[in-house]
């Protein structure tokens, strides 16, 4: 595991804000998250970059005898290699070199869960590979012959390769689209039950799958790995005061998230991109927390939403647990600080700590832009009762004993609220 770094002010050679020891830390996390067995892991001061190896001249020699000695199979570099610099590398090492981006997509592969996640890390990963599938790569055939992870085709093969790459990716564009079209079809059919969605984002790591666990009580696959979660999960859950919810888990982020990924993964990310509320879960205990939210803000920039939105995003602080007496005091007096409709809910969600404040905090965000009418219907207006099932979150029911009439409570986002009343003359109590 390489992590190169500028010599003259040990930034990062890519656009994040952390130490290159950081990095590092991350890095061998990552392989450690597809089970690669880490050997070396070292940063690499770099005076400039060259075109041609990324490295310098002498960093590539002294490697070479580290790969050589220590019988290294694969090389990281953690940065963005042009398919050259790649080539280049692993002629000179003779071992297989991946870059951030392969690195990545490596592991959303092993992760994707539903027929959708694996097509669009398969075709994140086809696109990426195009690009790379140069004749060189043969120099390590002949060496080495290939094997599973190292694979490269033969020389003979690229033109094959290439065809097939072309056909594979049109074939699996078809099947996405498929998969879309009957994802946002279930999507319709949960927009005429009328429940928020909740999304639940953040960096990867930072306890999102725990805390959907915990709030769902559902068995979520959650791990100390990177990304263990690929494919949104939803489920539906109440909240304190009745109000139903969908609460959405959902993919992990990460600093250079590369854009080819961001874009395969708009499409997972709908549930977020249209959610009523996001949950911006951050690790607190951990050292680049803030380093962190600010990838998370850009991704989800990318995905059009304005992370500054305090309506509509709300920051969960995990992992208080691990904050010691100090650390925990500082925080707590940070949230104190900020304005009482920008404030972080503070939880662990390992131990449950926070998460009825949390809970409380989510009902009155989600029902703060909803409005509860009750209405009056004749006892034989069935179509009018489904109608309000339908379109409507209906949180109670009665009979009225004077008039024989339904009461029907239900509450409903204020756009929607026009449309109930030109409907239903209201002659129940309003409130709010
Ligand atoms: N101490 C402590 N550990 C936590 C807490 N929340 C989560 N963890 C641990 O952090 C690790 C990651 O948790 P996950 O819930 O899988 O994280 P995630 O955000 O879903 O990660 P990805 O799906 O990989 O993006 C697991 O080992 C959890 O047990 C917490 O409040 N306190
Ligand atoms: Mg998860």
């Amino acid at each position: 595991m390489l992590v190169p770094h500028r010599t003259r002010d040990r930034s990062p050679v890519g656009a994040s804000a952390r130490t290159p020891e950081a990095r590092l830390d991350e890095a061998v996390g990552l392989a450690a998250a597809i089970d690669l067995n880490v050997v070396v892991a070292t940063l690499v001061p770099l005076a400039e970059i060259r075109p041609a190896t990324f490295l310098g001249k002498g960093k590539v020699e002294e490697l070479a005898a580290i790969v050589e000695a220590e019988g290294v199979d694969l090389a990281y570099v953690d940065a963005a290699l042009s398919p050259v610099q790649q080539r280049n590398l692993e002629r000179a090492w003779k071992t297989k070199v991946i870059d951030r981006t392969a690195l990545i997509l490596e592991i959303f592969g092993r992760r994707a869960r539903t027929r959708e996640g694996t097509l669009q890390v398969e075709l994140a990963h086809l696109n990426y590979q195009k690009s790379r599938l140069v004749r060189s790569w043969t120099h390590l055939e002949r060496q080495r012959g290939g094997f599973g992870f190292l694979g490269g085709p033969g020389e003979t093969q690229i033109e094959t390769d290439r065809r097939l790459i072309g056909e594979r990716i049109t074939a699996i564009e078809r099947e996405l689209e498929q998969v879309t079209r009957t994802r946002s079809l279930h999507r319709k059919s949960r927009e005429r039950v009328p429940f928020p969605v909740v999304a639940l984002v953040g960096y990867t790591n930072a306890g999102k799958s725990t805390l959907f666990n915990r709030l769902t009580r559902a068995e979520v696959f959650a791990e100390n790995l990177l990304f263990a979660t690929l494919d949104p999960t939803l489920r539906a859950l109440a909240l304190p005061h009745g109000t139903r919810i969908i609460l959405s888990d959902t993919v992990g982020f990460i600093s250079e998230l590369p854009t080819t990924l961001v874009a395969a993964f708009r499409a997972t990310l709908e549930e977020v991109i249209e959610a009523d509320l996001i949950l911006h879960v951050r690790d607190v205990a951990h050292l680049d927390t803030a380093a962190q939210a600010a990838d998370v803000a850009k991704v989800l920039g990318e995905l059009g939403i304005d992370a500054d939105d305090h309506a509509r995003i709300l920051e969960v602080w995990n992992k208080v647990d691990l904050l010691d007496e100090g650390a925990r005091a500082q925080t707590e007096a940070e949230v104190e600080r900020r304005p009482d409709d920008q404030r972080p809910a503070l939880v662990s969600a390992l131990s449950g700590d926070g998460v009825d404040a949390l809970l409380d905090q989510v009902e009155a965000r989600i029902t703060a832009g909803r409005i509860t009418r009750t209405l009056a219907l004749a006892p034989e207006d069935g179509e009018g009762l489904a109608w309000l099932y339908r379109h409507a979150d209906v949180i109670a029911r009665t009979g009225d004993e004077n008039t024989g009439r339904i009461l029907v409570t239900v509450r409903v986002p204020s756009e929607r609220l026009e449309e109930i009343d030109r409907r239903y003359r209201v002659e129940g109590f309003h409130h709010k």
